[in-house]
């Protein structure tokens, strides 16, 4: 018998299920999803949705992208996992293919973005001893306020949101915080000759799409040059073109020292991350000093490639960047009309958030959310007053112009009753 069959069950019956025997680490809404096919996904009543959310940026590509899928299919065919302890046939070009096509030496590809943070943060300790000449165990990595890199214990060591940190302590030493877009904060914490690297969302996805100030980040560039410290950018949620460029630091003219990709590096097929920096910083590894079982496993490469075709070939980045312009004009008119509901709207490409004029603990986005998802757009607020609006990058004009209306009528009658 098939355990687990997609027929003759409702949300109701499976929301249930999940209620009883899964964790309770999340509070998803009352949506349940069967199907999904570019832009649109369907729960299991049927109802057709456009999906605003994009499983937070991981199918910029789309859902079910008909060439990655077939990446995956053909590849799952012939060979899925080898384990590192042998080559394979794929991770050697995928390594040539990712490293030309974001312009690195080398790349250490991972599963999950947190633990491409992982790597990204042991790379820097290591590159501290090896190169900088930091004493031992002395190293010093500078995070922001209000970032978010992941659920592990390094990721919520760093954080600074109680609901990620709490009653999970003792927390990882030698991780500074900063407030976030305050140059002159840097250039303090720089000061520590122990620090040895900056690790930084160009764009804070989870803190409710906060763009900084646009010299703040070649600026905090420049100055971890001057003091031999790697600039080191979590591009898990605002890269592979999500912002308009194929990376948010591209906004900026400069190239992080260290490199950390996730998400739509696969095209949200199968868990993808990666780490890409310079020999002088990769090369501080030896055999044995890092890995994981499924890292570079020749499934991944085959669709990971496959995946970053798409998104130069289909011009994912152009489109975002289009489309981010009317959606942002859309919503700022919206703002106009409904001031008492709305603050503002920010965002660059297709990642951009609107403020509810709520306080932080109300329920007002969540009902929005419910009311958006009763009218066929999937979305979910971020913290309490804010919520994320990030299509698929494949959105034609016209579906972004279906998708306003959408919005437009939600928010037009929300709380006029
Ligand atoms: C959840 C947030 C988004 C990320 C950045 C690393 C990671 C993420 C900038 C870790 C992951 C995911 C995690 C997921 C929800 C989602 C999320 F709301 F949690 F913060 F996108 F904004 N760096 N973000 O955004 O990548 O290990 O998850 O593959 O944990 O609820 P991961």
């Amino acid at each position: 018998m098939d355990v687990l069959t997609t027929t003759a069950h409702s949300s109701s019956y499976l929301m249930q299920l999940e209620d009883r025997f899964n964790a309770h680490n999340y509070h998803p809404l009352p949506v349940v999803l069967t199907r999904g096919e570019g832009v649109h996904v369907w729960d299991v009543e049927g109802k057709k949705y456009f999906d605003f959310l994009s499983a937070y940026s991981a199918v910029n590509q789309g859902h079910c992208h008909p060439r990655i899928i077939s990446a995956l299919i053909e590849q799952a065919q012939q060979l899925t996992l080898t384990s590192r302890a042998f080559y394979n046939d794929k991770l050697g070009q995928f390594a040539q293919f990712i490293t030309e096509y974001f312009g690195y030496d080398r790349v250490l590809p991972m599963n999950t973005g947190v633990e491409a943070v992982e790597t990204a943060v042991k790379l820097c300790r290591k590159w501290a001893y090896k190169v900088k000449g930091v004493p031992d165990g002395q190293a010093k990595i500078i995070f922001v306020e209000g970032n978010f890199h992941g659920r592990t214990l390094t990721a919520v060591s760093a954080s600074t949101d109680p609901d990620c940190r709490q009653d999970f302590a003792p927390y990882l030493p030698g991780l500074i915080t900063i407030p976030y877009d305050n140059i002159e904060a840097l250039e303090t914490a720089l000061q520590d000759p122990t620090v040895a690297g900056f690790l930084v969302e160009p764009i804070q996805g989870e803190a409710g799409v906060f763009v900084p100030s646009d010299d703040y980040l070649p600026k905090a560039y420049a100055l971890c040059k001057k003091h031999n410290v790697l600039f080191i950018a979590d591009e898990v949620q605002t890269g592979i073109a999500r912002t308009g460029k194929l990376l948010a630091c591209d906004h900026h003219g400069f190239k992080p020292d260290v490199l950390i990709l996730g998400k739509a590096i696969s095209g949200g097929v199968v868990p993808v991350s990666a780490v890409l920096s310079s020999d002088e910083v990769m090369l501080t590894l030896k055999p044995g000093e890092h890995g994981s079982t499924f890292g570079g496993n020749p499934l991944s490469c085959a669709v990971a490639t496959a995946a970053l075709q798409v998104v130069a070939d289909e011009n994912l980045a152009e489109n975002a960047e289009y489309l981010g312009k009317i959606f942002r004009q859309r919503m700022a008119r919206l703002i106009e009309k409904r001031p008492d509901l709305l603050t503002l709207v920010r965002g660059k490409g297709l990642l951009n958030a609107v403020v509810i004029n709520d306080s932080e603990d109300s329920q007002t986005a969540w009902n929005i959310c419910l009311a958006l998802a009763k009218n066929g757009l999937l979305a979910k607020p971020t913290h309490g007053n804010i919520i994320r609006f990030a299509p698929p990058l494949v959105m034609t004009e016209a579906q972004l112009d279906e998708c306003c209306q959408i919005i437009e009528g939600v928010f037009g009658v929300f709380g006029q009753s």
